[in-house]
């Protein structure tokens, strides 16, 4: 945790789920009471509720600032950085965490809006993120230092019928995310991919627009990860010895080992 001293996270997609069980996580760590978090989605009041929340449970000095940012508008990135504070513009790491699908349609039955939705936020917003935070990172010494940590998925590695949009935008982040890493491979800049397999949050209720029966057999008779887990590593990449990139990781529960390969109790 020392290797956080004095630094700024940020974290897209922190209103739930993963980028929230990760803001807890990071504040947890908190060096000598002065790691900064800001969480940004497009639930404020949500960010609010969780800024409260990391200060009850950790009560150990991290400052946390709460900003409404959507993803999917590159206008918003593009005045992002300049709206902080400016004791709040020097960024380390950047948790690319937004993301989301909207339905199980297979082709030709796609809605263009949820394909717009899902490429807009997943993809294009991750990328515009990256862009408008690398030019802090390269700043710094030894052509820049910082870490830059994208959520992709198994969708990403192993496409399936139904996820189409979905598997696609997830290996567009994967293959951005490759380029990324060998594009800066002269500096101390480190690329770090997390791909979780099954994981309950909210995402299934927005994939199934708010269905949570829908939602709940998804997890029927599996142990899927938490949120608290996918935190872990994504914490521990980012506190590992500055030469050691924790490149990619596949994270599955124990039930699982593939995108559809899902052991279910009877
Ligand atoms: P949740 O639905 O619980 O959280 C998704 C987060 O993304 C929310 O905080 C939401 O905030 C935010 N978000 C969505 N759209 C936007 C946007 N346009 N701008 C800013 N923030 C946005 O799902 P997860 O925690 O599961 O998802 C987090 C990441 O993990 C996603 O990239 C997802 O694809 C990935 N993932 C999830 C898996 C799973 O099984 N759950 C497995 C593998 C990967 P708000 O609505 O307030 O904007
Ligand atoms: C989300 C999980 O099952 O849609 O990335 O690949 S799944």
């Amino acid at each position: 945790a020392k290797r956080l001293e004095g630094k700024t996270v940020l974290i897209t997609g922190a209103s739930s789920g993963i980028g929230r069980s990760t803001a807890l996580e990071f504040a947890r760590t908190n060096p000598n009471g002065n790691l900064r978090l800001i969480v940004t989605a497009r639930r404020a009041e949500s960010l609010e509720e969780l800024a409260a929340e990391i200060h009850k449970e950790t009560n150990n000095g991290v400052k946390v600032l709460p900003v409404k940012l959507d993803v999917s508008k590159a206008d918003e990135i593009r005045g992002f950085v300049n709206s902080l504070p400016e004791e709040w513009r020097d960024i380390h790491v950047l948790v690319n965490n937004a993301g989301l699908v909207k339905g199980v349609a297979k082709a030709p039955e796609i809605d263009e809006e949820d394909m717009n939705i899902v490429f807009t936020t997943n993809v294009t917003g991750l990328i515009n993120m990256t862009q408008a935070i690398l030019p802090i990172f390269q700043k710094r010494p030894n052509g820049g230092q910082g870490d830059i940590i994208n959520i992709g998925s198994i969708a990403g590695r192993e496409p399936y019928p139904g996820g189409g949009i979905y598997c696609a935008s997830k290996a567009a982040v994967r293959s951005f995310t490759d380029s990324l890493r060998k594009e800066l491979i002269a500096t101390r800049i480190r690329v770090i991919e997390i791909d979780p397999g099954q994981v309950e949050t909210e995402f299934s209720v927005v994939r199934f627009y708010g269905d949570k029966s829908k939602a709940d057999a998804v997890y029927a008779g599996c142990d899927p990860l938490t949120p608290e887990d996918i935190a872990e590593v994504i914490v521990f990449a980012a506190t590992r010895k500055e030469n050691v990139v924790v490149a990619e990781s596949l994270l599955y529960p124990n039930h699982q080992a593939s995108a559809l390969i899902m052991h279910r109790r009877p």
